[in-house]
């Protein structure tokens, strides 16, 4: 096994090495006849062979795939190989010595019976020599040249194919030609052109026939491999699917297209190329980053849509980048043209709300028939940020969430098609990140089909300068997505490649890479001048007919549509365009609505006044839930640590009282029993970063056997997913925000490992979760915990940057709202996000509650505490949380101060865990009647009406906001503000806390200390 397994890897560096260029061998083609022969016998791959092959002077590297065959062949069945091998074979395994278990073959006339003797004729010896002759070792040495040729072909073919349509790049940047695909590597001439050799069952290129001359193999190779299509495939590490590849690319003559088809690629080629050319003439001054140069793209989606709607998919979600995306939302998502050409229209106002956005960034989603499969299809395309590749983890997020709530555990209902550009597709981090989720149990979509729009430039910058691999689809590999790469010129080999990937994709459910080779024929956008940087490629580019004129050339010549139906196409496309173009000028005013990309149809009731509801459930059933989730099943041997939670959760439990685990488990467990689907991601949530949650419970002696109390409450409940994710932040975050925007009735939670690790989601957070509802109307309850606090810990790991957080809050810090009965609920209604940092078990089990809860959806970001996990006064008692009881966005002090308010010196206001620093201070001071300390719990938007109330409560007292967090951190510069203006400008606030920092926390236990001590004491000063 050992030997085999390093003649593979010898053989394959061997396909890595570049050598000098010659003459290779596509030069030595001529036609040829074919030989007819008997196929090779099937056998079962089955390795075992110790024998020290690899030392055989005569067997190089990249023979092993046939070694391999025989031996597999000898070990069934010794006979089943020439006697030589037999011999070889033998003496190998007895051990003998380097170079010399080789045995020259007897004579070919006693090698096989005369039934098998046309078998023995496929191995046509040297010219010169007669078929009588002994097949000797050249014989073998040039079957075993064959095999390595065929498979240099099948790994290196797609290095010489001709995939750039201007016929000036190599899409793997690199112009030499691989030496394995050089005749004078295999010492074959001319002479050898006509031998005929025996195929090896890892190709499909002799269709029927088993045996082919080598310039029919080679012609075969070459058809396959080297022109408009490049297949990379080889490196995926499964054998039956490299054969089902290479059955789909090998087999002669399998790519056929009938006239109908190429009617339809011809007619889909022409709206995409007359879409582009309308606006153009329409808006020549306008920006729309058009297709030009990758027409092919719309005939190709809508190819893939067809095939896979033929296999079941109803649902397609689409994420894509700006490049062509408005002539994909018309022509392939069907977006009314009149809706379209409006948004050109810079004097119509907005119809609703939000601040919308420019419009190859919008998304929408429409319902149709799809009229090759006559089947109803959903196509939506997902609103995106100019941010290159941010969306594609949100559009798996999305679709995994509607594979889950359709039941479609395999995706055979509900697939995502990500677009890329060449350049975003290489250089972005977050492509990588995705991949990775691709074949997670909770994270799979079960294969996407990914297309590159490879126009081969980034900007300005040309493709040697933008990446480091070969080819800008080498990201893909690690995930042994096939990848085929193909000449947008050559629409047919586009559309077979379409058809094979999605075939792939509805086969495996795996991953698979389109990369459409083409060029961009104006600038990177229309106002841009292509030629200041890439000269050469624009001066080709401007003598470059476009793919429509050279396939409605060809196929008008071929008969397939005359010149008049060709032209009556055109024109009836474009008069639609015009239509379109009269009708939008009647379009009075824009409403981002209409570009929704998941629309939840049912999901607001108009009718219905905003409410801010209770968010308390019935005793009996937090004792319920409590008591399940604390409880030790049944035949599970766990942990003594484990059970010693379990235990004092229950005792917790028993004495109707919880701790910050209980409380997050009892929101969890009572919107699971009200059927809302409850989903927790992030790095090791399923126990906890701080080992506080235990939400799956693993068994000691068995592998993979867990215990989930959550979804083992009733019989009823809805499902709840806790999944350890991958170690991404950008990648996992968008993830869960599009599994959030699928269904409203569903808590979907990631949870960072600690608070300040989310930066490295940054786009998702700035691009999507603050700004999603304001420019594309979408709303999500998406909910961040981010723990978050001093414990000296150092600069990383305590600060979850509230300020970041609080500065992107859209409320004004200068305008009171109206105080009225709805001005709680008209206030979060108002917000872009709703930001807390809770001090109570209560408070967090209430505020998950009141996500669902309320009638409404907003991005919910929660600082979520580690000390205080196991803090013994962050208790909650069961009375905080039965029915009638709320979230407090305000706790007010409610101690001795409180009692006689007149005489409170100073309210010190503070938010998260300070509070229990700051009254174990005041206790420590005895200053409980001079100082009062009141909690803002949900920090933005400000609460205003309880700060104002608190405020009014202690006239005579100074008001000093205190925090942890360094000066120009936390929430200081946020509520500073808020708190002047919700004292009329009247009291002053001053600050108690860290000084200003570039750090956000010392990396000195000492100097985290002292800073400590200085806030509480300046917290606690009277002067
Ligand atoms: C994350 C990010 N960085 C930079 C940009 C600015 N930018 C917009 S398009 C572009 C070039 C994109 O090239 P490519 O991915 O090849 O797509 P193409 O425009 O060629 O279709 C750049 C750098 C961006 N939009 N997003
Ligand atoms: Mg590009």
């Amino acid at each position: 096994m050992y030997r085999f397994k390093t003649l593979l890897t010898f053989g394959q560096l061997q396909a890595g090495h570049r050598g000098p260029t010659s003459r290779y061998l596509r030069t030595l083609r001529s036609p040829g006849a074919a030989v007819t022969g008997s196929p090779p016998n099937g056998h079962q791959a089955r390795r075992g062979y110790a024998a020290p092959v690899a030392a055989e002077p005569f067997l190089s590297g990249s023979s092993s795939n046939y070694v391999e065959e025989m031996y597999q062949s000898w070990l069934e069945d010794p006979k089943s190989v020439h006697k030589s091998w037999d011999i070889f074979f033998r003496n190998a395994q007895n051990g003998a010595a380097p170079g010399t278990a080789y045995t020259p073959p007897p004579p070919v006339s006693t090698m096989y019976p005369p039934s098998t003797q046309a078998v023995a004729t496929t191995m046509t010896p040297p010219a010169g020599r007669s078929l009588g002759a002994p097949l000797d070792r050249r014989v073998i040495e040039d079957h075993l040249s064959v095999q390595t040729i065929i498979r240099s072909y099948q790994i290196r073919g797609h290095n010489i194919s001709k995939l750039d349509p201007l016929g000036i790049n190599n899409p793997d940047l690199n112009s030499e030609i691989p030496p394995e695909l050089e005749a004078k590597n295999y010492k074959l001439d001319e002479h050898d052109m006509d031998r005929v050799f025996t195929l090896p069952q890892t190709t499909f290129i002799g269709g029927e026939q088993s045996a082919l001359p080598l310039r029919e193999i080679i012609r075969r190779l070459e058809d396959t491999y080297c022109r408009s299509i490049g297949v990379e495939y080889m490196f995926i590490n499964d054998r039956d699917q490299c054969d089902w590849i290479r059955q789909r690319f090998e087999t002669p003559g399998i790519m056929q297209f009938t006239k109908m088809d190429k009617r339809l690629i011809l007619e889909r080629l022409i709206r995409s190329h007359r879409f582009e050319e309308f606006l153009a003439r329409k808006w020549s001054a306008e920006k729309r980053f058009g297709l030009e140069g990758c027409e092919v793209l719309v005939p190709a989606l809508k190819s893939i849509i067809d095939v896979c709607s033929g296999k079941g998919v109803e649902s397609f979600v689409i994420g894509m980048p700006h490049r062509g995306r408005l002539n994909v939302l018309a022509n392939v998502a069907r977006k009314p043209l009149e809706h379209l050409f409006s948004q050109f229209d810079s004097k119509l106002e907005a119809a609703d709300e939000g601040s919308g956005d420019v419009k190859y960034h919008l998304g929408m989603a429409h319902s149709r028939l799809n009229h090759i499969t006559k089947k109803n299809i959903n196509i939506a395309i997902v609103a995106n940020p100019s941010h290159l590749e941010a969306v594609d983890p949100v559009v798996q997020g999305k679709v995994r969430a509607e594979q889950f709530y359709r039941g479609d555990t395999e995706g055979k209902r509900v697939m995502s098609i990500l677009m890329h550009g060449d350049a975003a597709f290489a250089g972005q981090g977050v492509v990588f990140e995705t991949f990775h989720l691709s074949d997670l149990r909770d994270y799979s979509t079960h294969g996407t089909i990914h297309v590159v729009v490879n126009n081969q430039i980034g900007f300005t910058t040309d493709p040697r300068y933008a990446r480091s691999s070969p080819y800008c689809t080498d990201v893909a590999r690690v995930v042994n997505a096939p990848i085929f790469h193909v000449n947008a010129d050559d629409p047919e080999a586009v559309m077979y490649v379409c058809q094979v990937a999605s075939q792939w994709r509805c086969t495996f459910g795996k991953d698979v890479v389109i990369d459409l080779v083409c060029y961009r024929r104006n600038g990177h956008n229309e106002m841009d001048e292509p030629m200041f940087t890439q000269p050469l490629m624009y001066k080709k580019i401007r003598n470059h007919a476009p793919a429509l004129t050279k396939y409605a050339g060809d196929k008008i010549k071929e008969g397939v549509m005359t010149q008049e139906e060709f032209e009556e196409e055109l024109a009836g496309y474009d008069k639609i365009c015009e239509d379109a173009y009269q009708n939008a000028k009647t379009i009075q005013n824009v409403k981002n609505s209409d570009w929704l990309d998941s629309p939840w149809t049912g999901f607001f009731n108009h009718d219905v006044p905003l409410r801010y509801p209770s968010t308390g459930i019935g005793e009996d059933i937090l004792k319920d839930i409590g008591t399940k989730f604390s409880s030790v099943p049944e035949d599970y041997s766990l942990h003594g640590g484990l059970k010693r939670v379990l235990r004092s959760r229950f005792d917790m439990v028993k004495n109707r009282q919880i701790d910050w685990a209980l409380g997050e488990a009892l929101a969890f467990g009572s919107l699971l029993k009200e059927g809302i689907h409850v989903r927790l991601s992030g790095q090791d949530v399923e126990r906890g970063t701080f080992s506080h949650r235990h939400h799956m419970l693993h068994d000691q002696n068995v592998d993979k056997k867990f215990f989930m109390p959550l979804n083992n409450l009733y019989p009823d409940q809805a499902h709840y997913t806790v999944c350890n994710s991958s170690l991404s932040e950008f990648g996992v975050l968008g993830f869960e925000l599009g599994f959030s925007m699928t269904n409203p009735q569903s808590l979907v939670i990631w949870e960072a490992q600690f608070g300040d690790f989310h930066n490295t989601a940054q786009c998702i957070i700035d691009q999507f979760i603050s700004s999603g509802q304001a420019k594309w109307c979408r709303q999500s309850g998406i909910t961040m915990l981010l723990p978050h606090g001093y414990e000296g810990m150092g600069p990383e790991h305590s600060s979850a940057r509230i300020e970041r957080f609080l500065q992107m809050s859209n409320d004004d810090p200068d305008i009171i709202p109206t105080l009225n009965e709805d001005f709680v609920i008209n206030q979060l209604y108002d917000a872009n996000w709703l930001i807390a940092n809770c001090t109570t078990p209560a408070n967090i089990f209430h505020i998950l509650r009141r996500q669902i809860i309320l009638p409404f959806r907003k991005p919910l970001i929660i600082f979520t505490p580690k000390s205080l996990l196991r803090h013994p006064d962050a208790r909650s008692s069961f009375d905080e949380m039965v029915e009638g009881t709320m979230f407090k966005r305000v706790i007010q002090e409610d101690g001795i101060a409180s009692q006689n308010p007149d005489k409170v010196q100073k309210l010190v206001l503070c938010s998260g865990k300070v509070y229990y620093d700051l009254i174990k201070e005041r206790e420590k001071l005895g200053l409980e009647e001079n100082i009062a300390v009141t909690r803002l719990e949900q920090i933005s938007p400000f609460p205003y009406d309880l700060i104002i109330e608190e405020m009014k409560k202690y006239p005579n007292a100074k008001i000093q906001w205190a925090q942890e967090e360094h000066k120009n951190m936390g929430a200081w510069n946020y509520v500073q503000a808020r708190i002047h203006t919700a004292a009329n400008w009247k009291r002053r606030c001053t600050y108690a806390g860290r000084p200003a920092s570039a750090a956000t926390a010392t990396g000195n236990k000492f100097t985290h200390l002292t800073e400590l001590d200085n806030l509480l004491r300046e917290a606690c000063n009277l002067d």
